[in-house]
């Protein structure tokens, strides 16, 4: 029969420790259920990336494909676990949105039934914190959309995004919450799948390793590593995928970067109460040169500096006009965060390339199949 071709069998399981899966079937009985064609695309020999993407729907059966997609599932199975355990309520925000929450460089314009051009979300925060005044502290699993020009082995255009809001959380609660979820994932994805993880090039120990406290630094200590190696950085700049390989390169288990200046922050964030120059920001970096996994920090709850904040980055305040009203009513110190899926898999499974991390990746040149 062609490969791939699908057969039902009747026989005797006997256990032999020879067989891949610990069992073989003495074949009674043979039924053939679907007789394939015979030019099924991929084979032993060695394809490239680009075949492999081109004819995705009939990788997914690849056992690869099939270990990692069987351990995403039970990490957002865990997610969950995590979260209502833990007294979080699940919250959807919409996709269609009218304003940026990370910058406009990055969003999606879609045209609109009205003939209005609306955005892709890129995250659920703004909405979420509306949100918090009425549930308590809530979490999302929902598709973030980011129209990354960088062809890097870390960007997708359409991401999961796991993200929390958390009412009466300042910035040390918040890095408490994501250094636990963390951790709590990485224990049992490894003692779940000691097996497969092996079979990815995973050693389960790396992800026991993974404990609270995570270490810490600041942005301005993350400078001078930089600068210490080698890296033209100055104070002041974004860090890139780049730099960030080089810093994760130093750690063993993820690390939390504060205090990002506020050039290079979204306008959203706390200012730092003894330092205005600096946001209440908070970066959570996984290590073996893979970098952020989570951007977060405590969010602005004073009107007077939000509008300020607002008019600052050139944003205009009439799109703002009802997340400013959540700081004119009842406004409580607050922090979120949120966690690419994809990127968190990428780490924890040891793959070369984002685009394993989901089934059906979306770059900047493929939307196909
Ligand atoms: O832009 S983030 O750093 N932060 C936010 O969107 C906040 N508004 C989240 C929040 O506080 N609720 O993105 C968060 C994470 C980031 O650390 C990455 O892990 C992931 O989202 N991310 C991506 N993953 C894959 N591809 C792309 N392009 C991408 N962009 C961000």
């Amino acid at each position: 029969m062609p490969v791939e071709s699908v057969l039902e069998l009747k026989g005797i399981a006997k256990e032999d420790k020879r067989a891949p899966y610990g069992y073989e079937i003495s074949v009674e009985e043979i039924k053939i259920l679907h007789k394939s064609h015979e030019d099924f695309p991929i084979s032993k020999k060695y394809h490239g990336p680009d075949f492999l993407l081109q004819n995705r729907h009939l990788y997914l059966r690849s056992r690869k494909m099939q270990l990692i997609l069987t351990i995403r599932s039970r990490v957002i199975q865990l997610i969950r676990e995590w979260f209502t355990s833990r007294g979080y309520k699940e919250f959807q925000s919409p996709i269609f949105t009218s304003s940026a929450v990370e910058g406009g460089a990055t969003l999606f314009p879609v045209k609109y039934v009205d003939g209005s051009t609306v955005y892709l979300t890129q995250s659920w925060q703004l909405y979420a914190e509306a949100a918090i005044a009425s549930l308590g502290k809530i979490f999302t699993i929902a598709p973030s959309f980011r129209a990354e020009k960088s062809r890097t082995r870390r960007h997708l255009t359409e991401y999961w995004h796991v993200e929390a809001e958390i009412p009466f959380c300042d910035i040390e609660g918040l890095m408490k919450e994501e250094e636990e979820l963390i951790s709590f994932l990485c224990q049992n994805v490894a003692k779940e799948f000691e097996k497969e993880l092996k079979e990815l090039g995973r050693d389960p120990k790396d992800l026991l390793k993974v404990k609270p406290p995570f270490p810490r630094i600041t942005y301005k200590e993350a400078i001078e590593i930089l600068q210490k190696s080698g890296v033209k950085v100055k104070y002041g700049d974004d860090l890139g995928a780049d730099e960030e390989k080089i810093l994760a390169s130093k750690f063993d288990i993820p690390f939390f970067v504060m205090f990002y200046p506020k050039g290079i922050k979204a306008f959203y964030h706390k200012l730092h109460p003894e330092d205005k120059s600096v946001t209440l920001s908070v970066d959570l970096l996984a290590p073996e040169g893979i970098g952020e996994i989570i951007g977060s920090g405590q969010r602005c709850d004073s009107y007077e500096e939000l509008i300020e904040r607002i008019k600052e980055e050139n944003l205009d305040p009439k799109s703002y006009e009802w997340y400013l009203d959540l700081r004119k009513y009842g406004s409580v110190v607050h922090s979120g965060f949120g966690l690419g899926l994809e990127r968190f898999l990428m780490w924890i499974l040891k793959l070369d390339h984002i685009r394993d991390a989901i089934a059906f990746p979306r770059l900047i040149n493929r939307v196909y199949p």
